[in-house]
């Protein structure tokens, strides 16, 4: 079985029910900017492959201060809602057609200024984008901003590494298997400091799954497993289509899988076997990935409805050892954190001990009050490295962040 953390995950104390502050291990913080905007049916042709098409054209009109306008806003929703760290898998590296910037991380330094000027933690991926499909395919026009070469994307993570302090991590993403190539993969993996937390999409869509069989010969998470040194520095997104053999070896692994519910279920990808999983070991996290939500909360209420919906049962996430399905869901997510994180310590929040919604509440079932019963708004306080930057349900600086994601808004979609 998996660690269980031992002492109560929540306990009472004079702010509130104190639990773990949430990571989130996975973002991709622009697309929070086309939330709500792709859900007009194109016909039944529609699928993730057409979703993809109208994010590159949204992707197409960043530039720097748009990308640090809507992360900001992001972040702070993110804190709001008692995530205090966030893996942000980033590859919109170079200006739309493809030239570097004159600062050649502006759209990473852009980042990094939301995430201080929230005070989430970051865990910075930049990511290796080099083709269009696993037959090596250059990338079409639109990808062209994602690209580097080995030797680039090397220079970028030593760029940004050295910018590393209390609350900013450099890692390392492949953007899937797709897109890197194998040679390249092993040239960065054998290039990489020890120690570095590594990324990857992977078996997210089962039109990727085929064609890795079809050009690789295995499915991508066989074939990876097969091909790298996967441990517990490794965090494997999403991971949605897993057969008996990968299922055992991704838990043997000790990786983490990053499960995304609601961008899953948005995008139409399928259900991870999540009680197989949980039966071998396997750990896993949450992440909030295009961000049609922003709720640790609903991001496991999902995860565990989704089963429910599919095994026509009750409780699958519980065990003999926890019966309480929240606070199982919270405790693995809280146990994966550092290994994808790189961050020791996830801070915390407080749920609001007034709230009519936690009248009676225990610590044996708070966890589940929060997670089936509630909603964001039962986060009072939360804090990181020891800043309290939310308080009473507010951030500190909610109201200017949100000022300016409005401007930035403006601008996005009138370029539209
Ligand atoms: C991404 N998002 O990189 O933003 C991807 C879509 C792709 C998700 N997979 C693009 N959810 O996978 O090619
Ligand atoms: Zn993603």
């Amino acid at each position: 079985m998996p660690a269980v953390t031992t002492p109560p995950l929540a306990v009472a104390d004079p702010r509130g029910w104190r639990l773990p502050g949430v990571a989130n291990l996975h973002s991709h913080a622009f697309q929070r900017a086309m939330a709500g905007l792709a859900e007009r049916g194109g016909g039944p042709q529609d699928s993730f492959w057409t979703w993809r098409e109208t994010m590159y054209r949204i992707a197409a009109r960043f530039d720097p201060d748009l990308l640090h306008a809507v992360a900001t806003q992001l972040y702070l929703e993110m804190l709001e809602a008692g995530y205090t760290a966030v893996c942000e898998f980033h590859y919109l590296h170079h200006a739309p057609d493809g030239a570097p910037y004159a600062t050649p991380t502006a759209m990473s330094d852009a980042l990094v200024a939301a995430a201080r000027d929230t005070g989430i933690r970051l865990t910075l991926l930049p990511v290796l984008y080099m083709a269009g499909g696993f037959d090596g395919r250059a990338l079409a026009d639109r990808q062209r901003r994602f690209a580097h070469d080995v030797d680039g994307y090397l220079r970028l993570l030593d760029a940004l590494r050295a910018r590393q302090d209390a609350t900013l991590r450099v890692g390392c993403a492949l953007h899937s298997l797709r897109a890197v190539p194998a040679d390249a993969m092993r040239a960065v993996l054998s290039a990489l400091p020890a120690d570095t937390r590594v990324h990857v999409h992977v078996s997210e869509q089962l039109a990727e799954v085929e064609e890795c069989v079809a050009l690789r010969g295995a499915r991508p998470v066989r074939w990876l497993l097969d091909h790298a040194d996967v441990d517990a520095g490794w965090t494997l997104v999403h991971a949605t289509h897993l057969d008996a053999g990968e299922i055992a070896g991704v838990a043997g692994s000790s990786a983490t899988v990053a499960l995304c519910p609601t961008t899953e279920a948005n995008l139409g990808d399928g259900l991870f076997p999540l009680r197989a999983y949980l039966d071998a070991g396997g750990r896993w996290g949450i992440g909030s990935d295009s961000h049609v939500s922003v709720s640790p909360v609903e991001e496991l209420r999902w995860l565990e409805y989704g089963q429910r919906l599919l095994a026509q049962r009750r409780n699958v996430a519980a065990s003999a050892q926890i019966p309480s399905v929240g606070r199982t869901l919270l405790a693995a997510v809280a146990d994966s954190a550092a290994a994808s994180t790189g961050f020791d310590d996830s801070g915390s929040l407080w749920l609001d001990p007034h709230a009519p919604l936690l009248a009676g509440a225990t610590v044996g079932d708070v966890a589940d009050r929060w997670v089936f019963a509630g909603n964001r708004a039962l986060v009072r306080d939360v804090e990181v490295g020891g800043v309290r930057v939310v308080v009473d349900g507010v951030h500190r600086d909610r109201d200017a962040i949100a000022g300016r994601f409005r401007n930035a808004m403006a601008r996005l979609l009138a370029e539209g």
